[in-house]
């Protein structure tokens, strides 16, 4: 238990971040915690599965890729706990393959879209999007990146030092300025913390206004996404919840104890609905975001929904 709480603990404080790694972190976990788990009956084993499922589940409320992780990994379906284990060590260990294929596959499959020349937007930092990226780049693309900085929490720092290492030409930019480039811009490539059943996308705060500002220049918005980034339960109704961070991310907390009139909102995603998205590029090809309805219901299942 003492392993899950540390897995669980890193991914709430972000030491573990971004929808792919916090999935493969929680599959990770479950398989762990059920290879040493010693229960003296089903229930018993059960019981304490589900405690631990939910205990990562509760980390962090956006991203759907933990939810599908930790179901996926968890499932069984034998009433003995010997073969029940030995399932969910299954399961979460082909759940962590799956998902290490799918970002070198969107890799392949996006950087074929990626053109000699093109100079690339993205926004925060997103392993498949900079699968995207790199790959092109690896193929002998002659591209360029802006990558946006991502208040507050600056994870485009992390992006312009993954893509440095590439030797990939990048320009840091704030995030107030993503109109003012968005001329310079071929694409905008971002990844995704969820896609609701209708296409909408749900990513890091202001992918939105990427989406909008593309539109606006009518310059290509494409969004890499595993497919256990889409949200079963949007099918059965329920709305994805947008986490809400401390304030101390935004503001010193000794300033705001002075203004006793002001209130600081820290939103950490926002919503961009389909039609500001060209393409959604999976590891099962590239869809349009109208087809997300088909992917979940395909591909993930509607037991994932929680009916
Ligand atoms: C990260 C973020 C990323 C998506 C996709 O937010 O919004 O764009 O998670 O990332 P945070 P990936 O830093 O708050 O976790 O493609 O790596 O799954």
């Amino acid at each position: 238990m003492q392993k899950v709480q540390e897995t669980a603990e890193k991914i709430r404080t972000m030491e573990i971040r971004g929808a792919g790694r916090i999935a493969k972190a929680a599959a990770e976990a479950i398989r762990d915690y059920a290879t040493e788990l010693d229960a003296a009956s089903m229930e018993e084993f059960s019981a304490r599965i589900k405690e631990v499922s939910n205990l990562l589940i509760s980390t962090r409320p956006t991203a759907v890729s933990l939810p599908n992780a930790v179901k996926l990994s968890s499932k069984y379906s034998s009433a003995n706990v010997e073969e029940a284990r030995q399932e969910i060590i299954k399961n979460s260990n082909l759940f962590i393959e799956i998902a290490d294929k799918a970002l070198e596959k969107i890799g392949k499959i996006g950087s074929r879209r990626i053109r000699d020349g093109d100079v690339i937007m993205t926004h925060c930092n997103s392993h498949a999007a900079l699968s995207i990226i790199t790959t092109a780049f690896e193929d002998g693309k002659d591209i360029s990146v802006i990558a946006t900085e991502s208040r507050p929490r600056r994870q485009g720092l992390l992006t312009i030092r993954h893509l440095n290492n590439f030797g990939i030409p990048t320009t840091l930019i704030v995030d107030s300025a993503v109109r003012y480039y968005m001329k310079d811009v071929d694409k905008v490539v971002v990844g995704a913390d969820a896609i609701a059943a209708n296409g909408a996308l749900v990513n890091k705060i202001g992918t939105s206004q990427l989406a909008l500002a593309a539109h606006e220049a009518r310059k290509s918005f494409m969004v890499a996404a595993e497919t256990f980034k889409f949200s079963p339960s949007t099918i059965v109704g329920n709305p994805i919840e947008i986490e809400e961070r401390s304030v101390d991310e935004v503001v010193d907390p000794i300033v705001l104890k002075e203004l006793s009139h002001v209130q600081v909102r820290n939103p950490a995603f926002d919503f961009t609905p389909a039609e500001y998205i060209d393409m959604i590029v999976t590891d099962i090809g590239i869809i349009p975001p109208e087809m997300a309805y088909t992917v979940i219901k395909e591909h993930l299942g509607w037991e994932l929904g929680d009916l």
